[in-house]
């Protein structure tokens, strides 16, 4: 009996091993046809699965007979990127099958498939006030030096009545590496709003001062009276405070951030301006729909911006619209890779990562070309009349045999 469950054991574990390097090994492909701006691969780069089964398993016959897994991970999401030493890094959120989350790097040579975990995950120091939970980590190259991690920290609210095991509040955590293993932990952004979420460090400084992007919110899910996409100043991360939070850009009425908004990864220096990426929220009788979005602000001041397409950059298609927190895109990790390209990484659904590939040329096209949102419905068909009017031309010119367009207008 136990030569038959010990030789089951071992071809179980084959069959897991070969599950997984055949998962790690799969090629990626990128779909055929784009909307110009981006393309997105089609597998997505990271998932629950890419888990390394000796974190999830004890992989000793006798202490495990039947090879069942000890520790379940529920999800891997909203991953901050980077390239390091030649490899394309993400530092993934991991969510075990108990709720909570931990930082793990997985690395791939291509940045578009064959990501595979480092061997522990990231062992993260606590401030005297422990987290109960912390993810969504932006990292951050800064000219001083060092990378930072900047995640948020989820703490049980110390005001909750008894009845509510819900409340929480939710605070910026800092933690600093050379090396991406060994990170020390700074003490918690203070800012003077009661929460924050997706806060982000500007890459530069700016006046000799660190420069933050926040998002300040009344309580854990709403971001309230807090207005939008905030910045403010620091004079030090060793116990970071920001006396003044100022909105760069606020929610609005009636577009896709209309309920919320944060911002995604640190901005891409380009020639044009800061290019930023950030998620926008917006409420529907399904619930929350979470989409990403572009904006442009001021190469001397950061905080103004310049260009702002109108409606989102990318929103959820086919499976990424499923998962643990449907109808969710949340990114805040992208890479600007060799030649101007751009890999940015996205998490779908709070379930999985996935990339799409642009360069800093189409992205800035695209930033400063779109049409900004008219807020009302007769100005998005004012928008569409002036692109059909500048495209009489065109039309006119082409042979009706070569044109689609033709044979619609004809009709
Ligand atoms: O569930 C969607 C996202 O919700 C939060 O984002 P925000 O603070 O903008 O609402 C975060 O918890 C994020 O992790 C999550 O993906």
């Amino acid at each position: 009996m136990n030569d038959y469950m010990e030789n089951q054991f071992k071809k179980r574990l084959k069959q897991l091993k070969e599950a997984q390097c055949e998962l790690i090994k799969k090629v990626n492909r990128k779909e055929s046809l784009g909307n110009g701006v981006y393309e997105r691969y089609i597998n997505p780069v990271l998932t629950a699965a890419h888990a390394p089964l000796h974190w999830r398993y004890d992989l000793n016959f006798r202490t495990n007979p039947y090879l069942m897994e000890r520790f379940g991970i529920n999800a891997v999401l909203n991953a901050g990127a980077i390239k390091w030493n030649g490899k394309y890094l993400l530092m993934a959120r991991v969510e075990g099958n108990d709720r909570k989350s931990f930082f793990a790097v997985a690395e791939s040579d291509t940045g578009i498939d064959q990501f595979q975990f480092w061997h522990t995950p990231i062992v993260m120091p606590e401030t005297e006030n422990p987290d109960t939970n912390i993810y969504d980590m932006r990292l951050v190259a800064h000219e001083d030096g060092w990378i930072y991690g900047l995640f948020c920290t989820e703490r049980k609210d110390p005001n909750a009545p008894p009845f509510d095991q819900s409340m929480a509040v939710a605070q910026c955590g800092i933690a600093r590496t050379k090396n991406m293993i060994d990170w020390q932990r700074l003490p918690d952004l203070k800012t003077p709003s009661p929460q924050q979420r997706n806060v982000v460090l500007h890459p530069e400084f700016v006046d000799g001062k660190y420069m933050f992007y926040t998002r300040p919110q009344d309580g854990f899910i709403e971001a309230g009276k807090g207005g939008g996409i905030g910045f403010g100043f620091a004079d030090t991360m060793e116990g970071a405070v920001i006396n003044e939070e100022f909105i760069l850009d606020p929610k609005q009425y009636h577009t896709v951030y209309e309920m919320k908004n944060g911002l995604g990864p640190a901005p891409i220096k380009t020639a044009y301006g800061w290019l930023h990426l950030a998620h926008g929220v917006r409420n529907t009788a399904a619930g929350l729909r979470y989409v990403l979005y572009l904006f442009m602000t001021d190469l001397e001041n950061p905080g103004n911006v310049i260009f702002k397409p109108g409606g989102y950059f990318m929103a959820p298609e086919k499976d990424e619209r499923i998962g643990d927190v449907s109808n969710v895109l949340f990114s805040n990790g992208w890479i600007v890779d060799d030649f101007g390209k751009v890999l940015i990484y996205y998490a779908s659904s709070d379930t999985r990562m996935h990339v799409a590939v642009s360069s800093i040329d189409r992205l800035c096209d695209y930033v400063m070309n779109t049409p900004p949102d008219g807020l009302r419905s007769a100005a998005s068909v004012e928008t569409i009349l002036h692109i059909i009017e500048r495209n009489e031309a065109v039309l006119a010119a082409e042979a009706p045999e070569d044109s689609v367009t033709h044979l619609v207008t004809d009709l």
